[in-house]
């Protein structure tokens, strides 16, 4: 059949562009009240707005879209597909507005018809489909890889429910409440109810000759595909970002319903839908349960059949998979994909085994983002065994020639076998993920250069011996400078592009351009207005914060930032032992003498994964400390501290543009990136932080004098544990200022002591995180900040000097990493 059918000049009239004149604009916007809301023009509030105006932003996506995935099928070039579990996207609307250059043009539309951008821009509730920074670090690669116009899809669930909601009690306990975010229509995603995939669950797997099998029985479940346009900053090119819905095979059991049972009717449909209802909200730690092996495998079969449907539509070898094809495993969440291709391959291409071999080994890339031995996934054999047989075969298939190839290499060598091996030994065993992940790719990288080193010299030690060290090469992370400093810092943006007399659109692609601050970092009236920048951006913190929660801030005293997931490695204990600290300092001191102090506002915020205990306690710690310092008279305009809500995406584009310090403070060698880092510095906060992850990088680029870096460098860690394990020496002895915050604590000074009797112990005993060990040095590091920010023309340089150097950590420079050194991938820009 040859398109278009009937007249092409009538089509082609028909075709709708990017509308970008402010009349087409506004009518575009009340014709979707009218029509795709089906209200009058009276009967609009800010919500109505927003959705009509996002209505209208999404024709224009629409359009580009289609022209990108026309344009790119033709050209049939190799694509890379980043399977990520999480994409943690925020909002959209400002976002799109600002990739497609019509942020102005819409504000003027809107102000003619009688709403304000900002207030509409407000109404979005953010899609947050992920936990933390492994989220967000794929959200801000799709990001780059439409602006650098890179062939990139993303592939991943769509859950019904995101990240849950935090609610504070008033006893400062976590309370979760549910995340239904798509209750108000969604009008950022295509729903293709054509593209459905089945995959089967249980069953049986029955081997055939040449290592080949059928897979039969169980239970078949269908996947829907939902495409999120990717909008790339200044171009046309928008990407794909393919979310998967899971839907029962056929609707209900209809024997069931006619003999009366109703609930076994809607029994199976319903546990099919369950497989995407909720994200998992444990971050850094593995859970093990049936339903998370189900929704990561559900998805990898998904995408790898949509995968291979879209290659063969090209016409090529299967031999020419790899040319056409990579595929980024984000961490281990996907690496089923390395059996089921080799499934799709053996079982479904009769390819012989040795060749699909070959053609999966060049198709995967696998991420690490962490060393934590609680955070590597290992699934029970009698589990997968159970839920998909099949693959089990598979991977012991795999295990069984890559062990023997192991023994060739290293004969007689049992405990290397052993510790290779993608099965752990036990009663049950387990399937190692990260062994699978990294047998099963053609590279394996870390997020930073100190933990790549790690990756290479710990976990994965034996197979750099094996493979050699090319295998394993560094990509240290990056985050988008568009939403990251021009969306939620319009006025530094703008002061930017003022004074580097370059187009904006042009530093924000090429990050490195920022440099050019540099000569100005002395000037005094170039000082004054990145000072007025900063002072606005706390202002409008304060004002959220007000209306938000109802507390007054003192936008005068230095605002004191560290918000991330709770977890016992990123330490929030110290920062808040720290403050603690503080207070007893000043209560100490005569009224004089707190008058030469600086006033502090510190701020907390982020999750704590529901069954993390010690985590959630920290939070009550906070809030509770939080509420004896800020009533006390006699300190409170010296120090004050917070913590706020629900951390999301959202608040962090208010909370980073207005830090002057931000803490990033994990015990050396855990956090493996860290990527909030780079968006305060870049931001112009100064960095307070331990020698660990991308801080060292942050630090090698803005230089040592514009960081605060204290604590243990990461080989005198483990040494410490030990000891701490072995040779446990009390508190009072190793640190007496620190022996006295916690016996504050105890003795309930911040309401009753008994409460946060577990969590003080995890630092009186093992302290696992070395609290004890870096509590000086810590104290010591505050200090310097405070004596720094005395000299305030020497602070607003260090600040400017910090924005300046952090052109390595565009997300464009990570992508492009990926591209050439990876993927090999080329760019195409549609015309
Ligand atoms: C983070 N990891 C790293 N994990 O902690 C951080 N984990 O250092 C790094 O910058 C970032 O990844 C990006 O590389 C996570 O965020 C998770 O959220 C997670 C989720 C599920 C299971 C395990």
């Amino acid at each position: 059949e040859i398109w278009p059918r009937g007249d092409e000049k009538t089509w082609k009239e028909g075709i709708r562009g990017v509308d970008s004149d402010v009349p087409s604009i506004t009518k575009s916007i009340v014709n979707h009240v009218q029509t795709s809301l089906a209200r009058q023009a009276y009967n609009v509030d800010n919500v109505g707005a927003y959705q009509a105006v996002a209505l209208s932003v999404r024709d224009d996506l629409i359009a580009n879209w289609n022209e990108t995935q026309l344009y790119t099928t033709n050209k049939t070039p190799k694509r890379a597909y980043y399977l990520s579990l999480e994409f943690l996207m925020g909002r959209t609307l400002d976002n799109a507005l600002l990739n497609l250059g019509l942020k102005q043009k819409y504000n003027e539309g809107v102000e003619k018809l009688g709403f304000n951008l900002e207030d509409i821009v407000d109404c979005e509730r953010d899609a947050a489909l992920g936990n933390g920074g492994l989220g967000r670090l794929a959200a801000c690669y799709l990001d780059s890889s439409a602006t650098q116009e890179l062939p990139v899809w993303g592939y991943g669930l769509r859950y019904k429910y995101g990240i849950f909601q935090q609610l504070i009690a008033p006893d400062g306990s976590q309370l979760e409440a549910p995340d239904p975010w798509l209750n108000n229509q969604n009008p950022w995603e295509l729903p293709r109810l054509d593209v459905t995939i089945e995959v089967r669950f249980y069953g049986h797997a029955e081997r055939l000759d040449k290592g080949k099998a059928i897979w039969s029985g169980g239970q078949e479940v269908l996947a829907v595909a939902y495409d999120v346009m990717i909008p790339g900053y200044h171009t046309k090119n928008t990407n794909n970002l393919r979310l998967w819905e899971s839907k029962p095979k056929r609707g209900f059991d209809l024997d069931s319903f006619n003999a009366g049972d109703y609930d076994r009717a809607v029994a199976s449909s319903t546990s099919a839908e369950n497989i995407t209802s909720v994200l998992y909200p444990n971050d850094n730690t593995y859970i093990g349960k049936e339903l998370r092996l189900k929704q990561q495998y559900f998805w990898t079969a998904a995408s790898l059949s949509d995968i291979m449907r879209r290659f063969k539509n090209t016409g090529k070898n299967i031999s020419e998979f790899p040319d056409f094809v990579a595929i980024q495993l984000n961490d281990t969440h996907p690496t089923l994909a390395v059996p089921e291709l080799m499934r799709l391959l053996v079982d479904e291409e009769d390819v012989p085994w040795d060749k699909a071999w070959k053609i999966v080994t060049n198709t995967f890339f696998f991420t690490n983002h962490t060393v934590l031995p609680e955070a590597l996934e290992k699934w029970p054999v009698p589990l997968m065994q159970n839920l998909l047989p099949r693959h089990m075969q598979i991977i012991f298939d795999i295990n069984l020639q890559f062990l023997q190839s192991v023994e060739r290499k290293f004969p007689g060598d049992r405990d290397r076998l052993a510790r290779m091996s993608i099965i752990q030994e036990g009663t049950p065993q387990y399937v190692r993920m990260a062994n699978l992940a990294c047998i099963g790719s053609r590279k394996v990288n870390g997020v930073a250069e100190l933990h790549s080193e790690l990756v290479r010299t710990t976990i994965m030690k034996d197979f750099v011996d094996y493979y050699g060290v090319s295998k394993f090469q560094n990509v240290t992370n990056g985050i988008t400078p568009r939403r990251w400093l021009d969306q939620c810092n319009p006025l530094l943006s703008d002061l930017i592009t003022e004074t580097l007399k370059i187009k904006k659109e042009v530093w924000l692609r090429d990050l490195y351009k920022l440099e050019g601050l540099l000569k100005f970092a002395d000037d005094p009236t170039f000082q004054k207005k990145w000072a007025a920048v900063k002072q606005s951006n706390k202002e409008r913190l304060a004002h959220h914060v007000e209306t938000q929660f109802g507390i007054k801030v003192n936008t005068s005293a230095m605002f004191d930032v560290q918000v991330k997931r709770l977890h016992e490695y990123k330490r929030q204990t110290l920062n808040i032992l720290g403050v603690v600290h503080r207070y007893l300092t000043l209560k100490a001191m005569s009224p004089a003498e707190r008058k030469k102090v600086n006033p502090r506002v510190v701020f907390f915020a982020g999750k704590a994964a529901p069954g993390y205990y010690i985590a959630k306690l920290t939070i009550k710690l906070i809030v509770n400390v939080a509420r004896v310092i800020n009533e006390d008279p006699d300190t409170k305009e010296y120090l004050s501290m917070f913590f706020l809500p629900d951390y999301s995406v959202s608040l962090a584009e208010i909370l980073i543009p207005a830090s002057e310090v931000s803490q990033h403070i994990s015990t050396a060698g855990t956090e493996a990136s860290g990527t909030s880092n780079m968006k305060f510095c870049l931001n112009g906060g100064l960095l307070l932080g331990t020698v660990d992850g991308a801080n060292i990088e942050i630090a090698e680029e803005v230089g040592e004098s514009n960081v605060f870096f204290f604590g243990h460098l990461t080989p005198a860690v483990e040494e410490l544990r030990y000891k701490h394990t072995y040779h446990p020496v009390p508190v009072e002895e190793k640190c007496p200022p620190l022996a006295k915050v916690l016996n504050e604590i105890s003795s309930g000074r911040f309401g009753d002591g008994s409460v946060y009797e577990p969590l003080l112990n995890t630092i009186r005993q093992v302290d696992y995180y070395l609290v004890t060990e870096d509590f000086d040095s810590y104290i010591r590091a505050l200090e310097m900040v405070d004596t720094a920010y005395q000299d305030r023309n020497g602070w607003i340089k260090k600040s400017i000097c910090t924005t300046a150097k952090m052109g390595k950590f565009s997300s464009d420079r990570a992508i492009m990493n990926y591209a050439e050194e990876y993927w090999n991938i080329e760019q195409i820009k549609v015309p």
